[in-house]
């Protein structure tokens, strides 16, 4: 079997398991982040051929704080299905994670397709909406330990969506307080601009690299910006819940 397909092979699996896998550049070390980003497409191309549907891209590892929790410095992409998407104020099931944790952010609607390198005039003109998000990571690696290269590989962590009210993209979204609480304790505080500086160039950026990877951002398009602040772990009976200045609130509960 072709190696790198076998890598998205096992990620596929501890991903549809909820099984810890060993990082990949453990007895790989030469894994490039070309090839990463291949198995990460072989192991996301295996859940369409299941039946899940693209539904956008998430940008990681675009805040400070997260690049400081996970010992990365650069940002990535990663593929969004409808798998993933939990309703707004419904609950998710925990025991289909490995080690979940929450990210408050800001999620783009796009009404029209964005790629390559673009202004951030022209892919704020390519947003139908903006609203609060959270996303829900869970690495498929022992002990949430990575690379660039394995997290990359993982589909950068990605395991969950839930989207709040849509808002207007009118609005300066470029430095909104930010508010994540647990169980009505605030867990978290940060700031829209926490994201490359303003929300926006995570779009910019991932108008990019989807073009490198020879893709768009589609009219339809949910593209999360990603993490504002370090990611908490999730456990059983939890509420949560994000509210971002004057973009409004959204909340999901975990169960068991
Ligand atoms: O969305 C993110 O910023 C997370 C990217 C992957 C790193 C992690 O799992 O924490
Ligand atoms: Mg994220």
């Amino acid at each position: 079997m072709d190696r790198l397909q076998g890598y998205a092979e096992i990620l596929d699996g501890a991903a549809l398991n909820a099984c810890a896998t060993r990082q990949l550049t453990h007895s790989d070390p030469g894994l490039s982040v070309a090839d990463a980003y291949r198995i990460q497409k072989l192991s996301v191309d295996r859940r369409l051929a299941r039946g899940e549907r693209r539904i956008g891209v998430k940008m990681g590892l675009t805040s400070r704080a997260k690049m400081l929790q996970v010992g990365v410095d650069e940002v990535a992409w990663g593929r969004l299905t409808d798998a993933m998407l939990i309703e707004e104020g419904s609950a998710m099931s925990r025991v289909r994670f490995v080690h979940p944790r929450v990210e408050p952010e800001v999620a783009f609607l796009m009404k029209a397709p964005l790629s390559g390198r673009v202004t951030g005039a022209a892919a704020l003109a390519a947003v139908e909406a903006i609203a609060p998000a959270m996303e829900i990571i869970d690495s498929r690696y022992e002990n949430f330990k990575f690379s660039l290269c394995d997290v990359i590989a993982d589909n950068t962590s990605s395991s969950g969506l839930v989207i709040g009210p849509w808002n207007d993209p009118a609005k300066d979204f470029s430095n909104l307080g930010v508010i994540l609480e647990i169980n009505g304790f605030v867990t978290e505080v940060g700031s829209t601009a926490a994201i490359l500086g303003h929300p926006l160039r995570s779009l910019v950026a991932a108008a990019r690299l989807v073009a490198e990877a020879g893709e768009q951002i589609n009219a339809g398009d949910i593209v999360m910006a990603g993490g504002i602040t370090a990611a908490p772990s999730l456990a059983p009976g939890q509420t949560v819940r994000t509210t971002i200045q004057g973009l409004g609130t959204v909340t999901f509960q975990v169960e068991a």
